[in-house]
């Protein structure tokens, strides 16, 4: 019968175009004179979301039967975006469900218009675990990612004179398609209560924890298709329910509101994501998301392998736990206390279990992005956790004392908790001790910590415990999703489309740089891309571009050490030296867009200035009509996931200037270099590895020389009221002075210009310029995601691909 009646969904128009009125009929409860564009979105993600679930089920009953050893990846973001192009790319059906959709009287585009992104995440570390998912799937890795469903996603942007404003991201308003419901997974997880010694039947003393409030874990898994692949992995998101039961004693005596009251806080747990981006916030809330994603997604897994009957010494040999940064280091405390006090293994032997079963990726330096804990935060809320540690780091410094006998110092900075008052626990010093890989995500990165933070525990440990995996991006959404006109020129030039599983397949890309025709096609597709931004620009902000200028982008999370601050004080640089020109000497201008965009945390107080002064140049240089279009200054609102699609194949310059050893790696360097795109850039993060793959003459990299006198007159300008209110920039511009430039624009600001007069000449000879473009999309086969998860796979995880069904 499964086999009569299976779902067999369909692969072409005609089987598409059915499907589709069945969900506008059955699953919308609409007839066919009521259907609008999000309505056709709707039952095409239904439509498609039907193979998904087929695939996925696929999937994982072929991981089931042949019981490989799984990865899975623990991330507290996944900054998905839409899903739709991307399912319909992955899948092979964009261009028969799209002449079923235009045949139904719709458009493509607008249908995919229609969706919301999922944005559970804050930048870099968010989108890497989606980038992750892909490549996973893609290569037939059975992996599960594990994270939360955050209720609200990362805040919307607005702009309130200039003013950076914050709405509630309530993304789950219009149903989602892209999310299955397990009611049947409900998980209970206790939170305070108390600990309490007992005997156990062989005489041990064992510990028990106790009492305090329990809430529930429910979970939605959403299915990621991979390309080219039956394969369909899964990553489960916990949300969080109150207990099926209430406080009954209370209701009885008539007091339902209480009774119900503290049972509703437990969906607070998973309400919101902290908007926070290399910064760590010391939360209550935060510390509970945490231990209640961990314990939830522990227990999933253990569940799984219990079904396999097998001894626990097996555990790290059919699980490799990723930890995505230090947001899910509880989960090591988490199995050493469920292996000790739940399943009564020894101390030892289930430090041994837990110790090859966890890896560790760090993913920062900053000191104000190192997680530490107060001592009696955690006391309160995971009594026996902490105990554990306690444990944990006691055994530890035993051992590092017999190796450095008297050394306090040693001692006091390798400890796990930090002495101070209060205590703290400090994250990432366990995260080390409890894995057996430890990584950092650039070359350049992955050297620095093992010379900074982690620089005893290496001498310790010994350097095999610590490497580097190089960041990546998917090719699939970044380049054939994003830059659908590319994707088909480079499909075209090559002959086939393997490259989109093997990327350095584009290196033949570079015969091509010397046919002209090939070079003016290029550069046609460039700017087709560019007139698609400046459309959308227009219609965000008002502004005209001209798409014949430059198109010089920032876009990321705004942060002093990303130096968007230093980039405006450039463009200020440039206004006025524009002013000063004579009209034969503007003939030689090289008309420039620059453009920003990107969200701060909402209390950054910095941050937030810099995204102000930002606008207020915009309206000052846009409305100056003595410049032209000699240069423009844009910020465009709400920067996002499907916004990133549309400005990075748009981009001729991008600017990547963080301050030397600040920015770990960087991957939106990596999409835009991908595209075409030249970079101006720092010697920092993935930068330098971008650099060593498409050669000197491809990228503008600058390094620091002595204070500018230019800067000085920027400044004075700024403060003479040139760009508004000068008394509202004066806490930005102090960063400046005093002392207080950690940033070192004032270092760069002179070398960063320079660079920047590279970038005008070098654009002056647009026929060299498409051979640089060409090579930097053709050198770019390193930083697939592919080629890291590949190393992943075989360096850390040891797991090995199980292809659900040979294509
Ligand atoms: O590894 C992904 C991404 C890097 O590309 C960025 O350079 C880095 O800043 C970012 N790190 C974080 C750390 N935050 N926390 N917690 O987001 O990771």
């Amino acid at each position: 019968l499964w086999e009569k009646y299976g779902a067999s969904e369909p692969v072409d128009k005609d089987g598409f175009q059915k499907s589709f009125i069945r969900h506008v009929t059955t699953t919308l409860a609409r007839s066919s004179l009521n259907v609008d564009n999000f309505s056709a979105y709707q039952a095409t993600a239904h439509t498609v979301r039907d193979r998904l679930i087929e695939r996925w089920n696929v999937t994982q009953q072929a991981h089931t039967l042949k019981d490989p050893k799984r990865v899975y990846y623990f991330s507290l973001e996944f900054l998905l975006g839409r899903s739709l192009d991307n399912a319909l790319l992955n899948l092979d059906l964009k261009e028969q469900f799209g002449e079923g959709v235009k045949e139904l009287g719709f458009r493509m585009e607008d249908v995919l218009e229609q969706e919301v992104d999922a944005a559970l995440g804050n930048g870099g570390l968010g989108r890497l675990a989606a980038c992750y998912m892909d490549s996973l799937a893609t290569l037939d890795y059975p992996a599960w990612g594990y994270g939360l469903r955050y209720t609200y996603g990362i805040f919307q942007q607005r702009l309130k004179d200039g003013y950076q404003m914050e709405f509630p991201d309530y993304w789950l308003n219009f149903d989602n398609p892209w999310e299955l419901q397990r009611l049947d997974i409900a998980i209970e997880i206790r939170f305070g209560g108390s600990v309490s010694k007992y005997t156990d039947e062989n005489g041990h003393i064992r510990s028990r924890w106790e009492g305090g409030d329990a809430v529930q874990a429910v979970a939605y898994d959403v299915p990621i298709p991979g390309y080219g692949t039956k394969n369909c992995i899964n990553i489960r998101l916990w949300s969080s329910k109150p207990k099926r039961q209430f406080d009954l004693s209370r209701f009885n005596e008539g007091e339902y509101e209480q009774a119900v009251q503290e049972q509703m806080k437990a969906e607070n747990i998973t309400a919101v994501l902290y908007p926070n981006d290399n910064h760590m916030v010391g939360k209550e809330l935060r510390l509970k998301q945490q231990y209640f994603w961990v314990a939830a997604s522990l227990s999933d897994i253990i569940r799984r392998f219990k079904k396999t009957e097998r001894d626990w010494d097996q555990f790290p040999e059919k699980v490799a736990i990723q930890l995505n940064d230090t947001h899910p280091t509880l989960a090591i405390v988490e199995l050493q206390r469920i292996l000790v006090d739940e399943e009564g293994l020894n101390w030892d032997d289930a430090w041994d279990i837990v110790t090859r079963t966890f890896a560790f990726t760090n993913h920062t330096v900053l000191p104000e992005a190192m997680e530490k804990w107060p001592v009696p935060m955690v006391e309160y809320l995971l009594p026996r956790h902490m105990q554990i540690i306690f444990d944990v780091n006691l055994f530890f410094l035993q051992k590092v004392e017999q190796q450095y006998p008297n050394d306090r110092d040693v001692l006091a900075r390798m400890s796990i908790i930090e002495e101070a008052t209060p205590q703290f626990v400090r994250m990432a010093h366990l995260a080390v001790v409890g894995s057996h890989r430890v990584n950092g995500v650039a070359a350049l990165h992955s050297n620095l910590i093992k010379t900074t933070i982690f620089k005893d525990f290496v001498k310790y440990f010994g350097a095999d415990k610590f490497e580097n995996k190089t960041n990546g991006i998917t090719p699939r959404r970044w380049l054939h999703q994003a830059n659908p006109k590319l994707s088909e020129l480079i499909t075209e030039a090559l002959g086939h489309k393997k490259w989109l599983k093997d990327l350095n397949l584009l290196k033949n890309l570079e015969q091509h740089v010397k046919n002209k025709d090939f070079r003016r096609r290029w550069i046609a597709v460039k700017h087709s891309n560019k007139v698609r931004l400046a459309e959308y620009i227009k219609s965000k902000t008002g502004i005209d571009v001209n798409p014949n200028s430059l198109f010089d982008v920032q876009v990321k999370r705004i942060h002093e050490y990303k130096r968007q601050f230093m980039n405006i004080l450039g463009v200020i640089h440039r206004y006025h030296e524009l002013k000063s020109l004579t009209p034969e000497e503007r003939q030689n201008v090289v008309p420039r867009v620059v453009i920003f965009g990107g969200k701060a945390a909402p209390g950054y107080y910095i941050a937030k200035l810099v995204i102000k002064l930002i606008n207020n140049v915009s309206a000052v240089v846009n409305a100056d009509e003595s410049i032209e279009d000699l240069l423009k200054v844009v910020f465009i609102p709400d920067y996002n996931v499907s916004l990133a699609e549309i400005i990075i194949p748009a981009s001729d310059i991008s600017q990547h200037i963080s301050t030397a050893g600040t920015e770990a790696s960087g991957t939106s360097n990596m999409k835009f270099v991908l595209n075409g795109g030249l970079i101006l850039g720092t010697v920092d993060g993935a930068n330098i590895e971008i650099h060593e793959e498409i050669g000197d003459d491809n990228i503008f990299l600058y390094r620091n020389v002595p204070i500018d006198p230019a800067l000085q007159s920027v400044i004075t300008s700024i403060e003479t009221g040139n760009f508004g209110d000068a008394r509202i920039f004066s806490p930005l511009i102090n960063t400046l002075t005093f002392g207080k430039d950690y940033y070192l624009i004032s270092d760069d600001f002179g070398s960063y210009l320079d660079a920047q007069k590279l970038v005008d000449e070098a654009y002056k000879d647009q026929d060299d310029w498409s051979k640089k473009s060409i090579l930097c999309t053709a050198r770019m086969g390193f930083f697939s995601s592919d080629r890291a998860i590949r190393e992943y796979a075989e360096q850390i995880w040891e797991v090995k691909p199980v292809p659900v069904q040979p294509e």
